[in-house]
């Protein structure tokens, strides 16, 4: 076993320049990781000399997790990556709302689990949160830039599936990104390639402040600040396959029957997630109840996640609770899980106002929720009337 803190069972707790606290984690469940961590080497690393065989320090694969809920996409993913031996690191970030139990349950999957809190970070993150508080979700995403003790990371969504090994992504440079299916001259920005950078950082947290974005959301922003992926470099366009939507009706249907089985990774675009369907755990396949999946192919990939969710994220839960490790007050999820049916809820715990006094104190404000910006300006009119 490796010493120090790769060590199995040992956490470390740093601050990063950006004033994020860093947990490090250790992959822990089912016995030892896929490839032995190693050292980063002194001195400065070929970009490009990983073999398939090795494990990469230096490099990492970024999700996001803005809740418990989230907190499920993002263990599928990721479990979904290890199945298919990652030589690259596993990072998640999260924001203050996920729950203790969630954390306990990524850091059996994820190498590194980083909380983002707007508020508490450096002056120009906070500053660009109060001007832009409507982007708070999106400067969570753009966050990932700071993990500067990378060289390279690829992004993927919570909402994304792995469906083989995808280290070849790590060939190609920053700004990497496929088409997006409703525009193609705009990238979608599910799965993509960058170099973290605190320089990149704040050029883009200054466009935002300045532009905002055009869609509301990060892709919008991303793709007025990379605005030459369309025409400049046809390296950075990553093969459709490498972000294939699940629920867009392919209008070139012929191209779907030819490439379709060659996805490497898709995503599930739109407002109806693979966590809001409930599946049959005997039948192996999704419960087709209001929202029914709406072809054949979407189909066959939720069913995937969920067998995913059933054999490697199910028996986490059982795992960490187990283990003692007791889910905290606020928002958690309700696993409904029997012989024909698993769900997934969002579950509400109303705290008392003590233990609303002592969140607040605590710093966990659910700035994006309850405690938005908007909604305490509401609470300081009424109180001022
Ligand atoms: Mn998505």
């Amino acid at each position: 076993m490796p010493a120090g803190p790769e060590a199995e069972g040992v956490g470390t707790a740093t601050l990063s320049p950006a004033g994020l606290e860093i947990h490090t984690g250790s992959w822990r469940s089912g016995g030892s990781p896929p490839t032995a961590p190693l050292r980063p080497p002194a001195g400065p690393r070929p970009l490009h000399s990983a073999r398939r065989t090795m494990s990469v320090t230096d490099q990492a694969f970024v999700t996001l997790a803005t809740n418990d809920i989230y907190c499920q996409g993002a263990l599928v993913l990721g479990q979904s990556l290890r199945r298919h031996r990652p030589t690259r690191k596993l990072v998640v970030l999260i924001t203050p709302q996920v729950s203790s139990l969630l954390r306990a349950i990524l850091s059996k999957v994820f190498d590194e689990i980083i909380e983002v809190n707007l508020i508490d970070s450096a002056d120009y993150i906070h500053l660009a949160f109060l001007k832009r508080p409507e982007l708070g979700v999106t400067l969570i995403k753009l966050h990932c830039w700071t993990l500067t003790h990378y060289s390279k990371c690829v992004f993927l969504d919570a909402d994304t599936l792995v469906l083989s090994n995808v280290d070849e992504l790590f060939d190609r440079g920053e700004f990497s990104a496929a088409p997006d299916p409703g525009w193609p001259d705009c990238f979608n920005s599910g799965v993509f390639v960058f170099q973290p950078s605190l320089h990149t950082h704040k050029l883009l947290l200054q466009h935002a402040t300045e532009h905002g974005s055009f869609d509301g959301a990060d892709q919008g922003l991303l793709n007025s600040f990379f605005r030459s992926w369309s025409t400049a470099d046809i390296q950075k366009h990553l093969p459709f396959i490498y972000n294939l939507s699940t629920n867009t009706t392919y209008t070139y249907s012929p191209a779907f029957k030819q490439f379709g089985s060659s996805a490497k990774v898709v995503h599930f675009l739109g407002s109806t997630k693979p966590w809001n369907y409930k599946y049959n755990p005997q039948s192996g396949s999704v419960l087709e109840q209001g929202s029914a999946p709406s072809s054949q192919h979407q189909a066959a990939f939720l069913n995937l996640w969920w067998t995913i969710y059933q054999n490697n994220v199910l028996p986490l839960y059982q795992s960490v609770q187990a283990g003692g490790a007791l889910a905290a007050p606020g928002h958690t999820v309700d696993l409904a899980v029997s012989v024909s049916q698993i769900s997934i809820e969002e579950k509400v715990k109303e705290l008392s106002p003590e233990e609303e006094r002592r969140k607040w104190e605590e710093g966990r404000i659910d700035y994006m929720g309850k405690d938005a910006f908007a909604r305490i300006q509401e609470k300081l009119d009424r109180f001022l009337q």
